[in-house]
């Protein structure tokens, strides 16, 4: 049942004619991709200021997307060794055990743990829409795995602000491409937004269990009338989303259908300055002082 602090799972918003070309067949997302470029258009930059996010189709081609699985992959098959917290159970914090119990595995920095990775057609592509979106000076701040297995209710991501598990700096522009690797339904556990909430202050959050050494995972309460909304997208189209905007994700219901995403978030160059210089990289694994001086725990 939908609580205060877990995804709900209200009825999918009105078609959306990115997912279905005959609705709209000036949307030709083949057309949209040119090289290392994606083709943004104003009402797509539009959506994303006034609702915190939008929906991308058709970012990656089936072949981009045959490539990056296969690496995915082998780091959820544990080929690819990542250093303690950065291999976790994003529901419960637990790390350094047996993965395939884990109900949401958080790869954190792939990109670190597999050099390989940086600069491959994704990130190109993240940045030509990260310019696009929030203009020039944008640069990767972190990348991440996010994989549900199916058959795990309990996989919920719990409604957060991304801005209350960062620290404060002054230019916050965020642009985090979230890519499906898998159709993401609401089955199977899909992003929800709350459109317009990056206009608000960053909302207090709270660890989901005990303290940020037992959970890293923050989380806050939904208001009344907050009405989230689930965005359904296919393999190899993205969403992205500000640093502001409330979302998080139900678990996995689907019987047989992964939901894996990998996200390439890219953030102002004075912002990630300031970030590295504080001893903050995303990674589990930083210092205990810095991961408590996150704005959602003193908003
Ligand atoms: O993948 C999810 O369900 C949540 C991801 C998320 O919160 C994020 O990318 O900021």
């Amino acid at each position: 049942m939908p609580s205060s602090t877990s995804p709900s799972t209200p009825p999918s918003d009105h078609p959306d004619p990115a997912l279905d070309p005959a609705l709209d067949p000036a949307l030709d997302p083949a057309a949209r991709r040119q090289g290392d470029r994606y083709v943004v258009t104003p009402a797509d930059v539009e959506a994303f200021r006034r609702d915190g996010y939008v929906h991308l189709p058709g970012v990656m081609s089936d072949e981009e997307m045959a490539e990056i699985e296969a690496v995915y992959d082998q780091f959820l098959r544990g080929e690819i060794t990542v250093e303690g917290k950065d291999f976790n159970d994003m529901t419960t914090g637990e790390h350094g055990t047996d993965p395939s119990g884990y109900a949401v595995v958080n790869v954190m920095l792939p990109r670190r743990y597999f050099p390989a990775w940086q600069d491959n057609p994704f990130e190109r592509r993240a940045r030509s829409i990260a310019e696009q979106l929030c203009g020039e000076g944008m640069t990767i701040d972190f990348d991440q795995l996010l994989a549900k297995s199916p058959g795990r209710p309990d996989a919920v991501f719990h409604w957060h602000q991304d801005q209350a598990y960062w620290i404060d700096t002054d230019d916050r522009r965020t642009a985090t491409c979230w890519l499906a690797v898998d159709d993401s339904t609401l089955e199977n556990g899909c992003m929800q937004f709350l459109p317009g909430s990056h206009r608000e202050p960053v909302r207090p959050h709270r660890p989901l269990h005990g303290d940020r050494s037992a959970s890293h995972t923050l989380v806050t309460d939904l208001r009344p009338d907050d009405v989230m909304r689930p965005v359904e997208i296919r393999r190899g189209d993205i969403t992205v989303h500000n640093e502001g905007v409330l979302h998080g994700s139900g678990g996995n219901t689907s019987a047989s259908s992964y939901r894996r995403a990998y996200i390439v978030a890219l953030r102002s160059e004075s912002t990630v300055a300031e970030e590295r210089r504080r001893g903050f990289t995303h990674s589990h694994n930083d210092a205990g002082e810095v991961l408590d001086d996150v704005d959602g725990l003193h908003a």
